[in-house]
């Protein structure tokens, strides 16, 4: 049991292959047989069609043999799923939260992440939630994926393989930002784990430490605006002008921005100094037409040299762009 769990991939890559296996068989007898009889009974080989009726043999092997062959997908795929349902004794449990458009790991010590961390070849019991509508917790790598719905809790076991770093997605459509809901899940040793698990490392050691010990890693969005997704911003806050909760982009492009700041309307210019606030303190000054206070407190979560470059990225993307027009 513990040996079908650690090869859990590879197993569901097997059945799938049996299936894919099984489908190739059938539509190639299929093909043969019409061919055949196209060639065998076509007007001029055979003018007068012929009744036959009632061949108790061949109707029970068309009936009997097709049966057969999806009982064994079943009872395959069945065996290999049921190890992610048996719970292992020790398995550590993650409770998992799914809400638009984020994940929320939460650790058995009351850890609490955005990013998914965790040991190398330990049994782990994701306990599956969500906080608003129907989400489904896909992780591709480990090829699992199970529904997080509101008001119940689902789970699944894997115990991951190898060290790495591999995409968490939402694989249910859940509204607007949907597509941007991934986060990824951080393979580890289990001594490197523990350290940050007791607090003495943060999870910049960790994503450091994988990167530097599984031949890098391909973000899931890379190019120009990768930290803009990473850091959850386009959640948000649009690349293209389309509306969402926040003002989008593009509007940057305007080189000025009309704010209310303590009740007042104003019209300020949108410089560095402009950019850095409304990411530090978004509640200072808010775009007329928006919601107050919408936007998360990101201090905890920004590093001093990120937002250094979120500020650089929009300047130059934005900003600078439109000046050069
Ligand atoms: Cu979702």
């Amino acid at each position: 049991m513990e040996q079908a769990l650690r090869n859990y991939a590879q197993n569901v890559d097997n059945v799938m292959l049996y299936i894919i296996g099984i489908s190739f068989l059938l539509l190639l007898v299929i093909t043969i047989a019409m061919v055949y009889f196209v060639i065998r009974y076509n007007r001029k080989k055979n003018p007068v069609a012929s009744q036959i009726e009632g061949n108790k043999i061949l109707e029970i092997i068309w009936i009997v043999v097709p049966v057969a062959l999806v009982l064994t997908m079943f009872f395959y795929s069945e065996s290999v799923y049921k190890v992610a349902r048996n719970v292992p004794k020790g398995a550590m449990n993650v409770n998992v939260e799914a809400k638009m458009w984020q994940w929320k790991f939460t650790y058995e010590n009351g850890k609490v992440t955005d990013t998914l961390f965790l040991p190398v070849g330990k049994p782990v019991k994701f306990n599956i939630v969500s906080a608003d509508v129907n989400h489904s917790f896909y992780i591709p790598a480990f090829r699992i994926k199970e529904d997080a719905i509101p008001g119940r809790e689902n789970y699944m076991v894997i115990e991951p393989k190898d060290v790495g770093a591999f995409d968490i997605a939402c694989a249910e459509y859940c509204g607007l930002n949907h597509s941007l809901m991934y986060t990824k899940v951080f393979v580890v040793p289990e001594n490197e784990f523990f350290a940050w698990y007791n607090g003495e490392v943060d999870n910049t050691y960790l994503q450091k430490f994988v990167l530097a010990h599984s031949g890098g890693y391909k973000d899931y969005i890379t190019g120009n605006y990768a930290l803009l997704f990473a850091k959850g911003c386009v959640q948000c806050h649009s690349l293209d002008g389309s509306k969402n909760y926040g003002p989008s982009f593009t509007e940057l492009s305007r080189g000025y921005a009309k704010i209310r700041s303590n009740g007042k309307l104003e019209t300020i210019p949108i410089d560095r100094d402009y950019i850095a606030r409304s990411i530090i303190s978004p509640g200072e000054h808010v775009v007329v037409g928006y919601e107050k206070a919408k936007m998360p407190l990101l201090t905890n979560r920004i590093r001093d040299e990120e937002l250094t470059q979120i500020v650089d990225l929009l300047l130059t993307n934005f900003v600078k762009k439109s000046n050069e027009n």
